[in-house]
């Protein structure tokens, strides 16, 4: 092991509870780190079905109070957490390497982000502004007002442990609702930092809590008869099945799920700049996001040089211990899901896909899966079809603009799509015929600024997109007043 593994303190877990920091009675849960399994990072006692009831009991109880707070206020104790969140970048980025597996700097930064989403969020006071409609009637004016939903579910994948938390939870309390979050159990500590931040930034008892355990909470919360929204963002298969449950009780949801993006690299494009972008869209984070390029469409006549060079980059890519600053890539978030990676490789392989790129990952753990560029014959190959959510990219050739955005739009996801080009009206072509909720020209097809929306077309969500001032259609619902003085 090297000299950056030796933090090896193990942090005791605790659920929060209507602002009481309380032991799990459940079974116990031991976070361990992807790179090295010996290492705890964090253990305890998980949540049970009956703390998920005193939780939504709790977060009842506190939501009248809070909708009456006025929003300044409540905006308030998200700039102070994003204080609190920016002061403990540096140990919580670390924390989170070890805990999911992204490297350290992509750790840092993404608690560093966490707190942009939540200062964001604290102005949205300044932002929101009603509707005043004229009416058919004289003496009358209709208004559309904003409330708050009331108890908010919150269920948070272990890809993004403390932004994809913020991105829900800062909106959530900002417009009004209190929450019931239960993160994934792969992930706990950093779900225990946000929450901490929080915490000290003086959030009244209630407003948050947090649930740390298995899938059976997630039941437990999409089921509850307090439940009055949930949002969710994980594998499209839970996500589906959260959806009709959700429908089943009438209750509203936000289910952000699977992508399957590519990046698409034409015959004008700066193919250095391409080739970075790409390798960023697919290796960073161990390819782990929803939003990571997991397809490459090339036109022929770029196609080898491309690859030649994609090649040359991936191999001075390092894999290996993310908290080691010089490693470009960590493992994935466990030797299961590793496992389940090599296997979809080896099918995709045996469907008859060429290794164009194979890294090395010998001598490290068994949740390390090596950088994969596979270039595949068709369609029907599954490193196309599926989200392996992992290093690996599948490469095929177009002879024609056209050919690549059809191949482009070729999956039933749509989240997003990196278009490489110094072709205007090629760029312009693209935003009408390349059907997906995020589009970047000349960058990789990862990233979200919080100011604007994130979500994806097609199959990739469901329900009203995150973000910006997207944000607001899920979490408030509206009252149109016809006011007329008697
Ligand atoms: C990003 O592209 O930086 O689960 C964020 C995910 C997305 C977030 C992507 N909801 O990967």
């Amino acid at each position: 092991m090297t000299e950056t593994m030796t933090h090896t303190d193990t942090v005791p877990l605790r659920l929060l509870i209507d602002g009481a920091w309380i032991e799990g009675t459940g079974k116990d849960l031991e976070s361990t780190s992807p790179t090295d399994p010996g290492q705890v990072v964090a253990a305890g006692g998980t949540a049970t079905v009956d703390d998920v009831r005193t939780a939504m009991a709790a977060a009842r109880a506190a939501a009248a109070d809070w909708a009456a707070t006025p929003m300044a206020e409540r905006g308030a104790y998200l700039a102070r957490a994003a204080g609190i969140v920016t002061a403990n970048a540096e140990a919580w980025g670390t924390e989170l390497a070890r805990e999911e597996g992204k490297t350290v700097a992509e750790g840092r930064g993404e608690v560093l982000r966490a707190a942009q989403i939540l200062s964001y969020y604290s102005a949205e006071s300044d932002r929101l502004a009603g509707e005043v409609f004229s009416s058919p009637r004289r003496g009358e004016k209709i208004l559309v007002t904003r409330k708050p939903l009331g108890v908010v579910g919150v269920i948070t994948p272990f890809n993004f442990p403390i932004a994809i938390p913020a991105w829900k939870i800062a909106p959530a309390l900002v417009f009004g609702n209190t929450v019931v979050w239960k993160p994934a159990s792969a992930v706990p500590l950093l779900a225990m930092r946000l929450a901490q931040a929080l915490v000290e930034a003086g959030l009244p008892d209630g407003v948050l809590n947090l649930v740390i355990g298995s899938g059976a909470l997630g039941n437990e919360i999409v089921n509850h008869p307090e439940l009055d929204g949930l949002t969710f963002t994980g594998s499209t298969g839970v996500g589906r099945k959260l959806a009709a449950a959700a429908a089943g009780a009438g209750v509203p949801i936000q289910a952000e799920m699977g992508g399957k993006n590519a990046s698409v690299v034409l015959e004008d494009a700066d193919l250095e700049l391409a080739v970075e972008q790409v390798l960023f869209g697919a290796f960073r984070s161990t390819g782990q996001k929803c939003t990571a390029t997991s397809r490459l469409i090339l036109q022929e006549g770029i196609a080898d040089a491309f690859l030649a060079r994609l090649r040359e980059r991936l191999g001075q890519w390092k894999t290996g211990d993310p908290t080691d600053p010089s490693v470009h890539m960590g493992p994935v978030v466990s030797a299961s899901a590793a496992e389940e990676i090599r296997a979809g490789i080896a099918t995709s392989i045996a469907q008859g896909a060429g290794i164009a790129f194979e890294g090395d990952v010998s001598g490290l753990g068994d949740a390390f899966v090596a950088p994969t560029v596979l270039e595949v014959p068709d369609a029907v190959n599954d490193a196309w079809r599926e989200e392996f959510f992992g290093p690996v990219l599948a490469v095929r050739r177009v002879a024609t603009t056209e050919e690549a955005f059809a191949l482009a739009n070729d999956s039933e996801y749509g989240l997003s799509c990196a278009l490489f080009t110094q072709d205007l009206s090629k760029a312009l072509a693209a935003m009408e015929s390349i059907d997906v909720g995020i589009l970047h020209v000349n960058s990789e097809s990862a990233g979200a600024d919080p100011h604007v929306p994130f979500g994806g077309a097609k199959k990739s969500g469901y329900g009203p997109k995150e973000q910006g001032g997207a944000a607001k259609e899920f979490f408030t619902h509206t009252t149109t007043v016809y006011l007329r003085g008697a």
